[in-house]
């Protein structure tokens, strides 16, 4: 299975194009839907998101409700659609294509951020909802969520922190999905938890849009019951980690991908690292057939095989690089100094980022599934 997208923000619209999804399959487009109204939402989204009503429209490969196993292509429609009539953007935004893809692709700034604007995440999250459902039916949940906004993990009560690391583990997908689907920072807090961590999110996010700012975050996403054995290591571009990191990596805006303990792994001895091996015959049903870990610091995957366990991945967004107070920039016909264009933007994204990522997170692992030789 593969899949491609196309289209710009304010283009006619988005298509997702997908190939090798399996046939006979049942397609849910309120599912679909549902996830595409997701990414619409979340505390710090901009004006953009008042017009649009992101739904996909089926144009190839169903048939009676059903996937054929032909090229499936999905189509949601711009309704602020306006790119011949759009202003030129005559000085680049820090942070943004415009500068490096202007030049590279001799062609003004206007058309290159329309095919870079993370608008074009709302065709990859109706793809990845389509692996989603179909990872469902074989008892896989894939669910991403907000872990923190800005900088608020630096004054998080020490105590409280480390509650919510011991029980995030202890959650179910069911649980941790209905903590997500309450929260308007699509968080996994405990309600306890959930009051003072996301006052202080809306603080940031209020702080940024009065200062004329943005902040960025951390999301995580975790796959439950994803079985031992998807990925290899026999060739460097078939590693399940590998495919995650590029693939969430993609994502407009990420800076940061980690697997597991990620980066704390670099400080971490050997002994308190790696998960230790145990064998109940009582599991050899579920997706570790047998083989359990009491801890799961590698993520659920090693040598780039999953290994049963949930794989954990998180990823670091950074804030958006449109800003109402921008900072210094060149005109681009001139050259000399001015300020970055401002165009409407959103302040804080990550949200709608965590559902893209989940979504993401599912169709990355759904292609490893089916394109696996060992058809686990
Ligand atoms: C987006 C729509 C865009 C931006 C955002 C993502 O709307 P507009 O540019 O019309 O206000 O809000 O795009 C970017 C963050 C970007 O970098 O271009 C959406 O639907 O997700």
């Amino acid at each position: 299975m593969e899949y491609r997208t196309a289209g710009e923000s304010h283009g006619r619209g988005l298509l997702a194009f997908i190939e090798g999804f399996p046939s006979g399959f049942l397609i849910d487009v309120d599912k679909i839907n549902f996830e595409l109204r997701r990414r619409q939402g979340g505390y710090g989204r901009g004006g953009r998101q008042q017009i649009e009503a992101d739904k996909i429209e089926i144009l190839t490969g169903i048939w009676q409700g059903k996937s054929t196993g032909a090229p499936l292509s999905f189509w949601i429609v711009n309704k602020d659609s306006r790119i011949d009539s759009a202003p030129e953007i005559v000085n680049p935004r820090p942070g943004h294509v415009d500068l490096a893809g202007a030049v590279k692709f001799g062609l003004p700034i206007r058309p290159i951020m329309e095919r870079a604007s993370a608008r074009e995440t709302a065709a990859r999250v109706a793809a990845g909802a389509l692996a989603n459902q179909y990872l469902e039916s074989k008892g896989i949940a894939v669910v991403g969520f907000v872990r923190s906004i800005g900088d608020a993990d630096s004054s998080w009560d020490e105590l409280q922190k480390r509650e919510f690391e011991r029980e995030i583990d202890l959650l179910d997908p069911s649980e941790l999905l209905s903590r997500r689907n309450g929260s308007e920072f699509y968080t996994a807090f405990s309600d306890s938890i959930a009051a003072n961590r996301e006052a202080k999110f809306r603080e940031i996010v209020d702080d940024a849009t009065l200062g004329g700012d943005s902040v960025g975050g951390l999301i995580e996403i975790r796959a439950f019951n994803v079985p031992i054995g998807i990925g290899s290591h026999t060739q460097w571009n078939q590693k399940l980690d590998a495919k995650i990191a590029m693939n969430i990596m993609s994502i407009q805006a990420i800076k940061g991908v980690e697997i597991g303990l990620g980066f704390a792994a670099a400080k971490t001895r050997g002994s308190k690292m790696h998960d230790p091996i145990g064998y109940d015959e009582a599991q050899k049903s579920s997706a570790n057939q047998g083989y359990y870990r009491r801890t799961n610091n590698a993520g659920g995957i090693e040598g780039g095989i999953s290994n049963g366990s949930t794989i954990v991945v998180r990823c670091a967004m950074k804030p958006i690089p449109t800003m109402r107070l921008p900072l210094k920039s060149i005109d681009w016909n001139t050259k000399k100094q001015s300020n970055a264009t401002y165009e409407r933007s959103d302040v804080c994204a990550v949200p709608a980022a965590s559902v893209v990522a989940q979504n993401v997170l599912a169709i990355t692992i759904l292609e490893a599934m089916l394109n696996d030789q060992c058809k686990c």
